[in-house]
């Protein structure tokens, strides 16, 4: 499942970015995890201006270098993001604690969860044990701690939010508020709070995959 991703970002625009387009001017070393069906291939091959849907990752799919703008949303930063040659690998697996030391070596990391997986955890009613997804998430939580060391930033992508009923009936904001909430003890089990982001949103359609997009970059910076 993990996604290694040589990331070179380049071409800011104003001087207050000055620090980041330092930091960032280096390729940057990018794993996106995330269990089945999470949205890791959509998400890449929107990437890579592909809109179809895809079909399950069985053998990792090895992704020629590809180049993203991604607009100016983000701190008025014209972002321009170099994917070097990188795969896209099944979320079948324990991806964790079998692929090397690309984990260990991440500058930066994506966990991708399903938005119905936070509902189905809140609708859980007591006396029945959690989702084998939830846990899987709070597993994947101790593991990145646990190896994502060199990483100073680990982002959780919450995708499927169009599909997660309490998107349509909370505003967009405190939607995402909730959702980071309960995904709180999560980000803390990964890391301190500077290290950990939620970012939240759709890949139901090229639109909403390009604004998670550009949330996902901003929470990279
Ligand atoms: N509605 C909706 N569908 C999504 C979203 N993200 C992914 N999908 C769909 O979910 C399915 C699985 O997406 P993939 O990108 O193949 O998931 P994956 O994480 O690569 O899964 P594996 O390769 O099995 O590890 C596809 O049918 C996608 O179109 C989303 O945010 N909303
Ligand atoms: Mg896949």
């Amino acid at each position: 499942m993990p996604i290694f991703i040589p990331v070179l970002i380049a071409g800011f625009s104003v001087a207050s970015a000055a620090i980041l387009k330092r930091q960032l001017r280096k390729p940057l070393r990018l794993v996106v995890l995330g269990q089945r069906t999470t949205g890791k291939s959509l998400l890449i091959n929107s990437w890579q201006g592909e809109w179809a849907t895809p079909p399950a990752t069985n053998t990792p799919v090895k992704i020629t270098p590809i180049r993203i703008d991604t607009g100016e949303k983000v701190l008025n930063i014209e972002k321009k993001f170099i994917f070097k040659t990188f795969h896209d690998i099944s979320g079948r697996d324990e991806p964790i604690t079998t692929n090397g030391n690309e984990l260990d070596r991440a500058e930066a990391v994506l966990y991708l969860v399903k938005a119905t997986t936070l509902f189905d955890e809140e609708r859980r009613t007591a006396g029945h044990g959690q989702h084998t997804e939830w846990v899987r998430v709070q597993l994947d939580a101790a593991r990145l701690a646990d190896r994502a060391t060199a990483a100073r930033r680990v982002v959780i992508v919450v995708t499927h939010a169009d599909l997660d009923p309490r998107s349509d009936t909370l505003p967009w904001e405190r939607y995402c508020d909730h959702v980071a909430k309960q995904l709180a003890h999560v980000c803390a089990a990964i890391g301190p709070p500077d290290k950990t982001r939620v970012v939240v949103g759709s890949l139901a359609d090229p639109e909403r995959a390009a604004t998670l997009t550009n949330d996902i970059i901003g929470s990279l910076l």
